[in-house]
């Protein structure tokens, strides 16, 4: 018996220094699984972050910019040649519903403006860049709105997806895919559509390419300056004297108007809103030698940009800059719903006037501004010979008598 005890402790003792041995592997064992473990986490992390970096919009990875939107004509502040990067650029537009003055008789009409401005302001990006706008539809409006690119692309142009109601705000970020200059407008549906736009609530953005304009043989175009010309028809009722009526009450109006809208004769076509917005005080200006950029965007109706005195050296009439300008031409046309651009240095000092060639619609309607330009005259461009003083009729005798025997 007390061998078989002895046999039996010695077993024991084996069977503990194993089970030592095993505590001490379990161990070992276990430190291996907290490293595992840690390993693990590690990996799902690295998991988890890159999936997520998977399903970001690549827009999200992109350095923001803020982008200050200027009343027109003015352009914002912008590079002609992109950095390496794309970018966000971020935009905030408040619509406002108020009343302004449209011509010299006081005529007086409510107009729906994005960024208080008729016509909106001009958003400036590169091609490949996120435009990110916030629209703001104030509590103190009376009507939904929303916006509608013609650079974006999407259903609608952002409009499904835009609409505000008064006290709401929303925000529509897209990619600027094709370079060129195009309008935006307000598209809240139906006949709502062309009466928004014609209460002045449209605007334009342009798309450089990343490495700036160029010619037909791609060499590059650049520019001193920018303008941006919005061109807006109105159609206002008269009374039974003839005069033009002032609907004070929101909403009021809205048949009379849809009337003479249906004639499709404006009863005034103006550039930022008003008669005369840029003549005089308020004209465009540039020096000798300059180059200008003029973008002239019309959301409703066809025209045709002249500039007085001078040309467009390089014209990019339907605003790709994916098409080669078209070189040294008087006039250029813009149908409705589209926005042009036009170059042009200045080589002589003077008042320009820059219109819509209808010189109806220029002279008695209002589209017409001035470009006011300062320098050095230069005499072998133009010269006057003699200035305004009688007739020489013997000159003029002289003058048929050298033609007898031609
Ligand atoms: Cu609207």
């Amino acid at each position: 018996m007390n061998i078989n005890y002895k046999l039996d402790l010695e077993n024991k003792k084996d069977e503990w220094d194993k089970f030592e041995e095993q505590e001490f592997s379990l161990d070992f064992l276990n430190i291996s699984n907290k490293v595992a473990f840690f390993i693990l986490v590690i990996f799902l992390s690295i998991v988890f972050l890159v999936s997520f970096k998977a399903n970001a919009d690549t827009a999200d990875n992109l350095p923001v910019v803020v982008q200050k939107l200027l009343p027109p004509p003015f352009v914002p502040i912008h590079d002609q040649v992109a950095g390496q990067s794309s970018k966000v650029v971020k935009v905030t537009m408040i619509i406002e519903e108020k009343i302004i003055e449209i011509d010299d008789e006081g005529t007086q009409f409510r107009v729906f403006a994005f960024n208080d401005s008729v016509p909106g302001p001009i958003i400036v990006v590169h091609e490949g860049d996120y435009i990110e706008l916030t629209l703001i539809n104030p509590e103190k409006n009376n009507f939904q709105h929303n916006i509608d690119f013609h650079a974006s692309t999407g259903a609608l142009g952002g409009g499904g997806l835009t609409h505000v109601l008064p006290g709401e705000e929303v925000i529509l970020r897209w990619k600027a895919t094709k370079p060129g200059v195009f309008v935006y407008h307000c598209a809240p549906g139906g006949a709502m559509v062309p009466w928004h736009v014609v209460k002045g609530m449209n605007g334009a953005v342009m798309v450089l390419p990343r490495d700036g304009l160029k010619d037909r043989d791609g060499n590059p175009i650049r520019y001193d300056k920018a303008y941006y010309i919005g061109e807006q028809d109105f159609y206002i009722p008269k009374d039974e004297y003839g005069n033009y009526k002032i609907f004070k009450e929101p909403g009021d109006g809205y048949s009379e108007t849809l009337e003479v809208m249906r004639t499709l004769t404006p009863s005034h076509v103006v550039f930022n809103g008003a008669v005369d917005s840029l003549t005089g005080e308020n004209a465009m200006t540039a020096e000798v030698g300059e180059t200008v950029l003029f973008i002239h965007a019309q959301s409703n109706r066809d025209t045709r940009p002249h500039l007085i005195g001078g040309h467009g050296d390089f014209v990019w009439p339907n605003g790709s800059f994916n098409d080669p300008p078209r070189t040294n031409l008087e006039t250029w046309f813009v149908p409705g719903g589209a926005a042009a651009a036009a170059i042009y240095t200045f080589h002589q000092p003077g008042t320009y006037v820059y219109l819509n060639h209808n010189l109806i619609e220029a002279f008695i309607l209002g589209a017409k501004a001035e470009v006011q330009v300062n320098g050095k005259w230069n005499d072998d461009l133009m010269k006057q010979i003699k200035e305004p003083s009688d007739i020489d009729w013997n000159a003029y005798e002289q003058h048929l008598l050298s033609l007898v025997d031609k």
